[in-house]
């Protein structure tokens, strides 16, 4: 079994999944949402009870991680997720009223390069026609508000925003799948690395959405679940995206709630490794912050099973 005491290769991730499709085949579901630009699949888990007629889809939960491939955390974080919900039966309560879609790593290219070449690439591994380095940043190529701020025209910019909005595979993969699903999906949550921050909208300039006033309280739950769970000390700031970090144009939370019109949309910066190690969390903190993580995605569960 799979026991996050240390980082996984994008080989064992992916026959992770398979093998729970395989073990799991009544609830969970593991398909591609599409290729990467080198041809690799991007596996999204489906978590569903199934219990339900397809006359009333029920409320979705979306999470994504490892769109920022050196960020290595991120994927982990939803892998336990994956592994709570499926594998613990205590935990069967937490699908039966909402399906669950995860997709563990989105960059799977960018991953590869990480643990091969590079690790602290961030972004995904096409070149662009007529550019002189390689990769968009994912999270600047989503087409709401593109290029409006905090974002780079230039491709060798870590920040490079691509040449048009959804240019890149791995960032349509992940349009057409939540534009299918738009209905049912009540919550996104994106997993990044680092500063301990959970952040909400808008990001691509410092406003403030209609409903700040949930995000922020249902993020004040999450983030004192996490602490509360925390054996490392971490501490959480829930904040706009913009206000408490900076302006970003392009990201996923921005059009996954304008575009798809999930009004509760979120970005985890989970914690970071020792200066200069930031990106390089010790194998050996997977484990805490992976639990501690839990708690809080359990917390923003429980608001969506509440509400919807
Ligand atoms: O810059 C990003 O894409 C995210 N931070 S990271 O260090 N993981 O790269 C933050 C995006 C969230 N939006 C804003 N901060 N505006
Ligand atoms: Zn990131």
């Amino acid at each position: 079994s799979v026991t996050f005491t240390n980082y996984m290769l994008l080989e064992e991730q992916m026959a992770y999944l398979r093998r729970l499709a395989q073990d799991y085949p009544n609830n969970v579901t593991v398909e591609s949402i599409g290729q990467s630009h080198e041809g690799r699949d991007i596996l999204i888990l489906k978590l569903s009870s199934g219990s339900s007629g397809t006359s009333s889809p029920k409320p979705a939960i979306f999470i994504d991680a490892g769109i920022h491939c050196r960020e290595w955390i991120a994927p982990p974080v939803a892998l336990y997720a994956i592994q709570q919900l499926v594998e613990n039966t205590a935990n069967a309560a937490l699908y039966a009223n909402v399906d669950w879609y995860i997709v563990p790593n989105l960059n799977p290219d960018g991953y590869q390069y990480t643990t091969t070449v590079n690790r602290l690439w961030r972004k995904n591994r096409r070149l662009t026609d007529g550019a002189e380095c390689y990769g968009t940043d994912l999270n600047r190529n989503f087409g709401y508000q593109w290029m409006v701020g905090g974002a780079s025209s230039n491709p060798c910019s870590e920040t490079f925003a691509g040449p048009s909005e959804f240019s890149e595979p791995e960032a349509r993969a992940m349009r057409d799948f939540i534009l299918d699903h738009k209905d049912n999906i009540k919550l996104y949550v994106s997993f990044h690395s680092f500063g301990e921050l959970l952040l909400y909208p808008w990001s691509y300039a410092p406003l403030l959405p209609d409903n700040t006033e949930e995000l922020y309280a249902v993020g004040l739950r999450s983030v004192q679940a996490i602490e509360a769970a925390s054996v490392i000390g971490s501490e959480y700031t829930v904040n706009n995206s913009a206000i408490g970090l900076y302006v970003a144009a392009g990201v996923t939370t921005d059009w996954v709630k304008a575009e798809a019109g999930v009004d509760l949309s979120y970005i985890f910066e989970l914690p970071n490794g020792d200066a200069p190690w930031w990106f390089m969390l010790p194998a050996r903190q997977i484990r805490p912050v992976v639990e501690e993580t839990w708690a809080g995605i359990r917390a923003l569960y429980e608001y969506v099973e509440e509400k919807f």
